[in-house]
């Protein structure tokens, strides 16, 4: 660890001194403190691997939330105490809400075939969170100890024909988290696990982030009460660079307010439309005469279920619509 010189961002004090800034990633918060990483590996220097720093006051009188995944510029470095105080925040990339992390950069999302058995509307949920934030987005299967080999390559093949690439996945046997550990390391960056309670979302993590493993074996095994069991949000490293957070239960992601967005969130129609596109202008691909989408897709049912929630959300919301939202129309042509 250590800290390193961030070009793209001068000191806005105005003084013209040539020390270095001092930057951070905030991996955790804790009360009214963040704990926060120095970037970078410039100068290596006595410093414990992680601040726990205060808010300097003009943030919050800014109303500037410090979250976790933020880049953050420090002061007042104290560094024999691993003090410190957040000074800046860098412009976030996205922010994810639940769980709330900044800047990531892909989204684990886990379901499993048994123990829960899959959900396809509420799978279809999870991606859509997912999609809607940017993020590169892994499909990961899990639990595929639970269910038979045909069983598996059943819903493999069904899931790709969703258009994503399927990690089956079995923490119990070890199967697959070498695989997806790769694949994690390869892009580097924030990566967060969501997906239904239960799936094994936090055994997952346990075996991708050492530093995780270790904390959880120290924990009692009486009370199995670790700050990783709790709402708390954290990023752990991961071996081969990057870091995780694991998200605590929640079972129904909300759908995006817009609806004209939602056909980018369903890849193997955002594909179609960019190789071939839809003749309509603001089509809603439900299916009209005409329209180049059709309705011969395996997702088109739950894709027309998530629309007609997203416009009633978007109609139950006039003032925002007025304010230059989304308008609900019927298609008009294009051509
Ligand atoms: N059979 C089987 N059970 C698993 C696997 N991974 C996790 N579990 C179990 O599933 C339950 C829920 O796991 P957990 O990681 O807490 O799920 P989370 O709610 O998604 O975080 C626990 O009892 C785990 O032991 C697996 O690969 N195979
Ligand atoms: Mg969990
Ligand atoms: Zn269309």
């Amino acid at each position: 660890m250590g800290f390193r010189a961030n070009p793209s961002h001068r000191s806005t004090c105005g003084c013209t001194s040539a020390v270095a800034e001092l930057w951070g990633r905030v991996v955790a918060l804790q009360a009214q403190f963040s704990e926060v990483v120095l970037e970078g590996s410039a100068a290596a220097a006595d410093l414990p691997p992680r601040l726990l720093c205060t808010r300097r006051t003009r943030l919050d009188h800014a109303g500037l939330q410090v979250c976790v995944g933020d880049l953050v510029r420090l002061e007042g470095l104290d560094g024999r105490a691993g003090r410190a105080a957040v000074a800046a925040v860098a412009p976030r990339r996205n922010l994810l809400q639940r769980p709330a992390v900044a800047n990531v950069n892909r989204v684990v999302v886990v379901a499993s075939l048994a123990e829960p058995a899959l959900d396809p509307l509420q799978l279809t949920r999870f991606l859509i969170t997912a999609e809607a934030s940017g993020a590169a987005v892994e499909l990961v299967l899990g639990k595929v100890d639970l269910v038979e080999e045909g069983v598996l390559a059943v819903w493999c093949a069904r899931l790709e024909g969703w258009g994503y690439r399927v990690w089956p996945l079995s923490t119990h046997r070890g199967r697959g988290v070498e695989a997806l550990a790769r694949q994690l390391a390869e892009g580097g960056g924030i990566g967060v696990v969501c997906g239904p309670s239960g799936v094994g979302k936090s055994s997952l993590l346990n075996a991708l982030c050492p530093e995780l493993a270790l904390r959880v074996a120290a924990v009692s095994g009486r009370l199995r009460r670790g700050r990783h069991t709790t709402r708390h949000v954290e990023l752990f490293p991961l071996q081969g660079g990057g870091l995780l957070a694991d998200s605590p239960g929640f079972n129904r992601p909300e759908l995006p307010d817009d609806p004209a967005a939602l056909a980018d969130a369903f890849p193997e129609l955002r594909t179609r439309l960019e190789a071939t596109g839809c003749r309509f202008r603001n089509c809603r691909h439900t299916g009209d005469p005409g329209c180049a989408m059709g309705t011969d897709w395996p997702r088109f049912p739950l894709y027309l279920a998530c629309l007609e929630e997203v416009e009633v959300k978007a109609k139950l919301a006039p003032r925002r619509r007025r304010a230059g939202g989304p308008a609900l129309s019927p298609p008009d042509r294009a051509d």
